[in-house]
């Protein structure tokens, strides 16, 4: 059994009876109040999900496994020769809790590799698609098309135990992660290089074997450690995570959930907003017609953009009140290895005036920027200047977080995802006090 699956297994029996004891003992205990502006408003803010794996504080940013962004990087295994940890590591660190030695890091890395190879059938699905087909419906299609792999439904369909659930739940997402970096590759060069494609080198790790296979030299390696570090995971509230965790719940098995949450995150209020930062710039730039951008002019396309009634993208959160710390990061980053170029200054002159603008339009509860408004720089300079190909990036980071918390999900045996609706009437009697909301009943 590789080392992670038994680390996870101890971690898994210690979790349980904590879990069993707030079911048993403490079911009926109030840990909020659901209200109207709530119930239509998205949800926003009610306490209805469980992960152990990241938290996000409004004013502090996330937090994986307790630890910020910089104690994160700081903590874990490095690449020798990089400064950026295992892509490896981290996933050990998200399923347990526990920063890995060396040893077990390089144990998940042998792991990833014999799992890496991309069933042929997958190329022929992907080349049997429109070429215009966006990126992020080959990659959710890639996915799906993997679903005949899954070791859960083959253990199921022979009668696996429910407390075994993770186990089988485990293989899938090892074997399922393992691929992605090599999945987006493909699609990268098959949409933009003439599917002239690079075959994985079975010596590197998750990161440098995608920048190998992407075609881009060092150090483009580092750049997707740290992205699919920083894109992991985001709690389980975001349309991702709860997306996955919920067609998980159904006992779909980890593709068909992984698929579901990559389509989440392909709108534009949430990962895709990452190629309409881009997007937003070029048309600027375009409209600029060679002029220099400035204060005042950035202004001016701003407000052009909030009053033809669309939003800023990059900008806003649904939980944040602050400036994101992955954006954050990320302008470290830049500052270190790209400190001149035009578009990193361009981005750092939206920072310098966007908050001001939608603060005086008045709509947003958070004018700062959130992960998006940063990231596409980063991959711009490197020489990935597809833009819509930027989701993906997010996607395979994303899978990190969300296939982690499905695992523990079967681990801890949650149940079958069923909130309960109400009627437009039941609200107005409740509000009119003709109801109490008891008499709407509990269940
Ligand atoms: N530009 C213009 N208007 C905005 C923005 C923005 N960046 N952010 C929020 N608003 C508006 C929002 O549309 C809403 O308007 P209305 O009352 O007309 O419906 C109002 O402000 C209140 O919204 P909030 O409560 O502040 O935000 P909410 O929680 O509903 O939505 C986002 C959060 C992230 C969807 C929203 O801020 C947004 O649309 N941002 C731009 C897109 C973006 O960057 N998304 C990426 C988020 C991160 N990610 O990767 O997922
Ligand atoms: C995310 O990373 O999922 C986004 O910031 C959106 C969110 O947390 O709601």
């Amino acid at each position: 059994m590789a080392k992670l699956k038994e680390r996870l297994s101890a971690k898994v029996q210690e979790q349980r009876p904590r879990t069993q004891k707030l079911l048993k003992e403490h079911a009926d205990v109030k840990i909020g109040e659901v209200t109207i502006g709530q119930a239509i408003g998205g949800g926003r803010g009610v306490r209805m999900l469980v992960t152990d794996i990241s938290y996000l504080d409004p004013m502090e940013g996330i937090r994986f496994r307790g630890k910020t962004i910089p104690e994160t990087f700081a903590a874990l295994p490095k690449v020798p020769g990089s400064g950026y940890p295992y892509v490896e590591a981290f996933w050990w660190f998200l399923l347990t809790g526990d920063v890995p030695t060396n040893e077990e890091t390089l144990d998940v890395v042998r792991e990833f590799q014999a799992h890496r190879e991309v069933p042929a059938y997958v190329g022929t699905v992907l080349r049997a698609m429109p070429r215009d087909a966006h990126p992020m419906v080959m990659f959710s299609t890639a996915i799906l098309a993997m679903e005949r792999e899954s070791t859960f439904v083959k253990r199921y369909n022979q009668g696996m135990k429910k407390d075994e659930y993770w186990d089988a739940t485990y293989d899938d997402a090892t074997s399922l992660l393992a691929k992605l970096p090599s999945i987006a590759a493909l699609i990268y060069r098959l949409k933009y290089k003439g599917d002239a494609q690079i075959a994985a080198d079975p010596k590197l790790d998750f990161g440098g074997n995608f920048a190998h296979q992407m075609g881009f030299a060092k150090p483009y390696d580092d750049v997707a450690r740290m992205y699919f570090i920083l894109h992991s995971d985001h709690e389980s509230g975001n349309v991702s995570a709860h997306t996955t965790h919920l067609v998980a719940s159904a006992l779909s098995d980890a593709y068909y959930a992984l698929s579901a949450g990559i389509d989440g995150l392909a709108g534009p209020l949430h990962g895709l907003a990452n190629q309409e930062v881009l997007r937003w710039i070029m048309k600027f730039q375009e409209k600029l017609g060679g002029a220099e951008p400035t204060e005042e002019n950035v202004k001016q396309a701003l407000w052009d953009t909030l009053k033809a009634g669309q939003v800023i993208p990059g900008y806003g959160h649904a939980v944040l009140r602050k400036t994101d710390p992955r954006y954050v990061a990320q302008m470290e980053f830049c500052q270190k290895h790209l400190p001149h170029d035009p578009l990193f200054k361009l981005v750092n002159m939206i920072y310098k005036v966007a908050p001001g603008v939608l603060t005086e339009h008045g709509k947003t509860k958070n004018p700062w920027p959130n992960v998006d408004a940063q990231s596409g720089v980063i991959q711009w300079y490197y020489g990935l200047k597809e833009w819509d190909f930027y989701t993906v990036l997010f996607g395979v980071g994303r899978a990190i977080g969300v296939l982690a918390n499905i695992t523990w999900d079967r681990a801890l045996g949650y149940p079958i995802e069923r909130p309960k609706s109400v009627t437009t009437k039941m609200l107005e009697d409740v509000a009119s006090k003709a109801i109490h909301h008891d008499e709407l009943g509990s269940d």
